[in-house]
């Protein structure tokens, strides 16, 4: 209500005077208007929240944004780079996805040796479900070098280095069918958790759906990162096995519970639908239990029993821990978690665990001292199915506090805040987990999921920035056909009060989860560092082109072509071949200036090169088609940039 209480002059005319007056001032025609901030607020129906709102989210020209979002794209298969509080979008970063401005897939060997790594079945994937991006970490802080991602549909991770906001690698999970429960670090990126949500038979072969006790599996995968080499490292890299239930989501512990991590379940009925049958449909199927799994893995240990010989099984070349293993070990324990849980969310001080409901409204606080003491004193309340010890649930909760409808992902504010996620109300709600208290609750516009806090799932959240990430937008937007896009909402959450801010539409997928990281903790790169270099490798090219070295080169039937680019020219600007000779262009950006990037396309050929400055890049194609064909800079980067071409002929 006081959103819409109509703006007065007073009090906040001191305030806003300099910043709007300074904006707004020039505005006469055009059906804008012109006055103090007052007229203008009044002439445009705006309440006093709405003007607050203006000033605290408005980076006027010049300024910079004081955190970046990095935000799923969804089934857009990128990763999207937001300013806040601007809200501005900075980038859509390529990723399993080809992407013609970045370059990302349209000619750049190195891009597409990238993309290639995501083949599945030698079937090239080129989108992706992204769901969760986890920025790495020291010591449970975001340490802004590393992003990971993963794809729900296809079992992937991503790894972007965020020196150049480019994807350096992507691994492929042969054992799972589908993913959920990634990407999320360990505290110290030791590890990039990814982990199975659909089950099915880890080896990839056929087993019918009769047989789904006893050959469909869930599994955990723990990506063993080289911070080094930037790399994710397969030889370390180890799988636990879980049952075939559908994992859900995962957070590492930190502090006291550093060494494991937690990964919630749901549909431990193991239900196998066909409602064409008269089977009950998944839906019911899956939530006709009060209770499903938090699985509670001690990753530290499982990482030295997966080195032990015998320990292991090797499936599709991946050494995996069976489940007997895990428990004879201790490895894996089960607690109790009502209602088909969604979300498990560590506590900042990593003393606590949050899960909530989807369909009960409280969420659950497990306590990490319970849970180890119930696990030294063997206080389980039976096994499940496969033998996994589950705690007893009683012991090991602080409590439950009833949030409301549809209570999904949580984030935290530090003190013992929290926001949590009301889908179904749909709001975000402000608690207290320490004193077991809702404090606030404020709609959402509309069909809230995950939520995104100002460096929020560190050991230390700054509690001041909040996004929503909604994934209905109704009336929110200017109608744009049947297709909306989503709504993310920025809440203003360092008063007493939360406040709404802004809405920005997301119009490239459904985005899923979100982290938001200081700008300042970003060690950004303004340009390549040395002229001739490989972004892929990180490292000086192998064979770039260097100023003053410009050639063509015959090697047999392949003609090798050296080319630097520098404002306005290519070198060379005529390159004649055979028809049929294969082609490879190592093209390098001479310049040094700061944004001085040129695009290289080659007209028919479906290339599009973005070489950004001192970037070196090889283009491979086979010069199949008799004709002339221009080629041209793609990026606007000088007043002869027309004149920035050359011609490829290609002779019968
Ligand atoms: Cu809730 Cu994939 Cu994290 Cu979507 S998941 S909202
Ligand atoms: Cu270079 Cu346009």
């Amino acid at each position: 209500m006081r959103d819409r209480k109509l703006y007065r002059v007073g009090i906040p005319l001191a305030v806003v005077a300099g910043a709007f007056l300074l904006a707004m001032s020039c505005a006469d025609g055009g059906g804008q208007v012109s006055g103090d901030v007052g007229d203008i607020a009044q002439a445009r129906g705006l309440s006093q929240a709405d003007v607050t709102a203006a000033l605290k989210t408005y980076v006027p020209t010049g300024k910079m944004d004081e955190y970046l979002l990095f935000s799923s794209a969804g089934h857009g298969g990128q990763v999207l780079v937001i300013g806040v509080p601007s809200m501005r979008l900075l980038k859509v970063i390529g990723v399993f996805t080809p992407e013609p401005w970045q370059g990302w897939g349209y000619g750049a060997e190195d891009t597409h040796l990238v993309l290639a790594e995501g083949e599945m079945n030698n079937r090239p994937i080129t989108w992706a479900d992204t769901h969760h991006p986890a920025l790495s970490e020291t010591d449970g802080d975001y340490d802004g070098q590393y992003l990971f991602i993963n794809d729900k549909a296809n079992p992937r991770i991503a790894v972007i280095d965020l020196r150049d906001f480019e994807t350096k690698q992507i691994v492929t999970d042969p054992l799972m069918a589908s993913n959920h429960g990634g990407a999320f670090v360990t505290p110290n990126t030791e590890y990039v958790i990814e982990a199975a949500q659909y089950a099915a038979p880890l080896d990839g072969s056929y087993a019918p759906l009769s047989e789904y006790e006893e050959k469909y599996r869930g599994a955990i995968t723990f990506w063993k990162f080289d911070r080094d080499a930037g790399r994710l490292d397969l030889d370390q890299t180890f799988v636990i096995e879980l049952p075939p239930y559908w994992q859900d989501l995962s957070d590492a512990g930190k502090g006291p519970s550093f060494g494991w991590a937690f990964l919630n379940s749901f549909c431990s009925e193991m239900a196998t639908g066909g409602i064409e049958s008269g089977n009950p449909p998944f839906e019911a199927g899956c939530s006709a239990n009060d209770m499903d799994y938090l699985a509670i893995v001690n990753w530290q240990a499982a990482a030295e029993v997966a080195a032990q010989p015998g320990k292991t099984v090797q499936i599709q070349g991946r050494r995996v821990i069976p489940i007997q293993t895990a428990v004879e070990e201790g490895l894996l324990y089960f607690a109790p978690e009502p209602k088909s849980p969604h979300g498990a969310d560590v506590t900042p001080d990593g003393t606590q665990i949050i899960v909530s409901g989807k369909l009960d409204p409280h969420a659950t606080i497990y306590s990490w001292e319970k849970i180890q003491q119930a696990i030294a004193n063997q206080d389980f309340s039976g096994t499940d199915d496969f033998g996994i010890p589950i705690l007893n649930f009683d012991a090991i909760i602080d409590g439950q506090v009833e949030l409301g409808l549809g209570p999904l992902h949580t984030q935290f504010a530090g003190n013992g805040v929290a926001f949590t996620s009301l889908f179904l109300e749909p709001s975000v709600v402000k608690w207290n987990y320490e004193q077991m208290q809702v404090i606030e609750k404020l709609p959402v516009h509309y069909n809230v999921g995950h939520l995104a806090a100002a460096e929020g799932d560190t050991k230390s959240p700054d509690g001041n920035y909040l996004v929503s990430l909604n994934k209905w937008s109704l009336d929110r937007f200017t109608p744009v056909g049947p297709l909306l896009p989503q709504n993310f909402q920025l809440i203003d959450v360092a008063g007493p009060q939360m406040q709404l801010l802004y809405d920005s539409p997301i119009g490239i997928g459904e985005p899923h989860y979100a982290q938001m990281i200081k700008a300042d903790k970003l060690n950004v790169w303004q340009t390549y560092p040395e002229i001739g270099f490989d972004p892929r490798r990180m490292a000086p090219a192998e064979d770039p082109a260097m100023p003053g070295e410009e050639r063509i080169e015959r090697r047999g039937n392949e003609v090798h072509v050296y080319m630097t680019a520098i404002r306005s020219h290519f070198t060379p600007e005529h390159i004649e071949v055979n028809q049929g000779d294969n082609v490879v262009i190592h093209l390098t950006n001479v310049e040094q200036a700061l944004d001085a990037t040129h695009g290289f396309a080659v007209d028919k050929h479906n290339i599009n090169v973005s070489i950004e400055p001192g970037e070196s890049q090889v283009i491979r194609f086979t010069a199949d088609q008799a004709g002339v064909f221009p080629y041209y800079c793609t990026e606007f980067c000088s007043a002869l940039h027309l004149e920035m071409v050359g011609y490829l002929l290609v002779k019968p």
